[in-house]
């Protein structure tokens, strides 16, 4: 197996433990801790279920137990799938006291996507829940093993069928082994995936409960903090921005919705009296469009966090009329930098930029195409190290290699301009993938499921500006032979085992691609001419 593990050279660990970001604690070890000082206090609410943390503690030894009476061991990764009900919690801090690492999958990932988790981390299981949203991942579980036998075990929380049930009794004849080493990788988050299929990101222990506790302060969670988790769990957005690790790490109260509707929300809002919450922009907007309507009373509310792709400023404005509460803006990504408007900033920063990085140790450089810094002010290429963000990809050389400069900075691929105080404002991206609705797609990736179309002789997938998802995704086509229809096209991507979010949302057959005079253009300028012919037909 290649070894998981994420390594920042001596000199900055020894720096980021002196300065109290690495202190050495470990998820299990501070679940435990929040269980003996105060058991009775709620740690999950599901729907009508409540789990205190000494439940919580209980559930995850259970499953712990489980999972090593089912044959997994410690050091096994594990591909998770779970939406947002309690088990996710129970299943996950389960597999931490196992020892073993979690790899989170959202709960719209198909076989394509889990099996490339499931082989670029060598995973020994796969954990799930029965159904979700009408969708059986058993049988994603039984086409997962089919494909990648090295699966060998799928646990599963509800109706297990051949596979074995999540453990909720814990069964005393397993021995639990010690915890892990707060260096060690705690899981497996997946990234955008800009180009080409998801990259593996390693987060340490030490790593990420830094980044919540510090996001923890500077969201303003304490103990009497209830936050609500309407993107999907999964997500390192509502995960770590302070999201439910910085909840539960503050011993406070995380409540699920099952979706993150008005419909759904608005009512657990009322219900829980929810203070914080996280949403990408299209859903803000949404809240914002109900909220004058709805018999719930929202007054509870106090931070709304906003991010995964851009808000702009004429939306951020109305948050404060609209919902009653503070706006604060986050700029984030699953590699670890993460910015934050902060809660008193004047109203003028927090509409207008991203804010600004969480720690005085991350370094942020805002460089021109050579490399060399720009003046403030001025837009370039993000590039960013620091005690949370990592310094290299799992098993994956090459886009080692892409995104990462010899000294160790992440290339972030987006393009900022930095104000005064650190202050970040989003202006675009290097590469090409589209954002759309916070879900990131590459249109590498796309463009090769439909090059396997009979009909097929060439594609491109372009993000077009979108009055509701931000960005939605079109693809031109050459056809050849017979010219597929835009809906038949769509169909057969449903077909090719990917999250839905990256079926192409519009499809536009071309004749050709016209190329320049000088021949051969790249498929970047060919995206970028794509679009702006498109655009100028509008
Ligand atoms: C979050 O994480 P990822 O890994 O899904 O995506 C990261 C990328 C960034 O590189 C940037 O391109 C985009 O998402 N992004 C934003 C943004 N927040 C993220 N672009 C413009 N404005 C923003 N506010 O999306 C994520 C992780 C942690 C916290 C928040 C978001």
């Amino acid at each position: 197996m290649i070894p998981l593990r994420q390594h920042w050279p001596q000199e900055f660990a020894d720096r980021y433990r002196a300065a109290g970001y690495w202190r050495g604690e470990t998820f299990s070890a501070f679940l435990r801790q929040r269980a003996a000082e105060r058991p009775q206090a709620t740690a999950i609410v599901q729907g009508e279920r409540r789990w205190s943390y000494g439940e919580l503690l209980a559930r995850a030894e259970a499953a712990a137990a489980g999972y090593l009476k089912a044959g997994l061991r410690p050091g096994d990764r594990v591909v998770v799938q779970i939406g947002n009900v309690a088990e996710f919690f129970s299943a996950v801090f389960g597999l931490f006291r196992a020892g073993m690492i979690p790899l989170y999958a959202l709960p719209a990932h198909r076989i394509t996507e889990i099996a490339h988790f499931a082989r670029r981390a060598e995973a020994a299981g796969y954990v799930i829940a029965d159904r979700q949203d009408g969708f059986d991942y058993r049988d994603l579980a039984r086409a997962l093993q089919a494909e990648v036998p090295a699966v060998k075990h799928v646990v599963v929380a509800g109706e297990a069928a051949e596979f074995t049930p999540l453990a909720t009794e814990r069964d005393g004849s397993v021995a639990l082994p010690p915890d892990v080493a707060s260096s060690d990788v705690a899981f497996i988050q997946i990234s955008g995936g800009s180009t080409g299929l998801s990259k593996l990101i390693p987060r340490t222990h030490d790593d990420y409960l830094y980044s919540c506790r510090a996001s923890n302060e500077i969201c303003g969670v304490t103990p009497d903090s209830v936050f609500l988790v309407a993107l999907p769990a999964a997500h390192n957005f509502p995960m770590s921005s302070p999201g439910h690790i910085g909840t539960l790490y503050a011993g406070a109260t995380v409540v699920l919705s099952p979706s993150p509707s008005p419909d759904a929300a608005f009512p657990l809002i009322e219900r829980e009296r929810v203070t914080i919450t996280g949403l990408v922009p299209p859903l803000a907007l949404l809240w914002m469009q109900a909220a004058p309507d709805t018999p719930h009373d929202l007054s509870s509310l106090e931070v709304l966090l906003v991010g995964g792709a851009k808000f702009t400023p004429e939306v951020a404005r109305r948050v404060r009329p609209a919902l009653g509460c503070t706006l604060q803006q986050v700029f984030g990504m699953a590699e670890g930098l993460v910015n934050y408007t902060r809660l008193d900033d004047a109203e003028d920063t927090i509409i207008n930029t991203q804010g600004r990085a969480i720690s005085p140790d991350d370094e942020v450089l805002v460089v021109d195409d050579l490399g060399n810094p720009v003046p403030e002010g001025e837009p370039g290429y993000l590039l960013t190290r620091g005690p949370y963000t990592i310094r290299g990809y799992h098993n994956d050389d090459a886009a080692n290699a892409r995104s990462f400069t010899s000294d160790g900075f992440y290339r972030t691929g987006d393009i900022v301009r930095r104000l005064p105080g650190g202050y970040l404002v989003v202006q675009g991206r290097a590469g090409d993938h589209i954002n759309r609705a916070g879900e990131k797609i590459s249109a590498e990736e796309i463009e090769d499921h439909l090059l396997a179309h009979p009909h097929v002789f060439d594609a491109a997938i372009v993000s077009i500006p979108d009055e509701f998802l931000g960005e939605r995704s079109c693809a031109f086509i050459i056809p050849q032979g017979e010219r597929p229809k835009g809906a038949a096209l769509k169909a057969w991507m449903r077909t090719r085992g990917i999250a839905e979010y990256k079926v192409p949302d519009q499809v536009v057959l071309v004749e050709s691609f016209a190329t320049t005079a000088a021949g051969k253009v790249s498929r970047k300028e060919l995206r970028a001419r794509l679009r702006a012919e498109f655009l100028e037909r509008q």
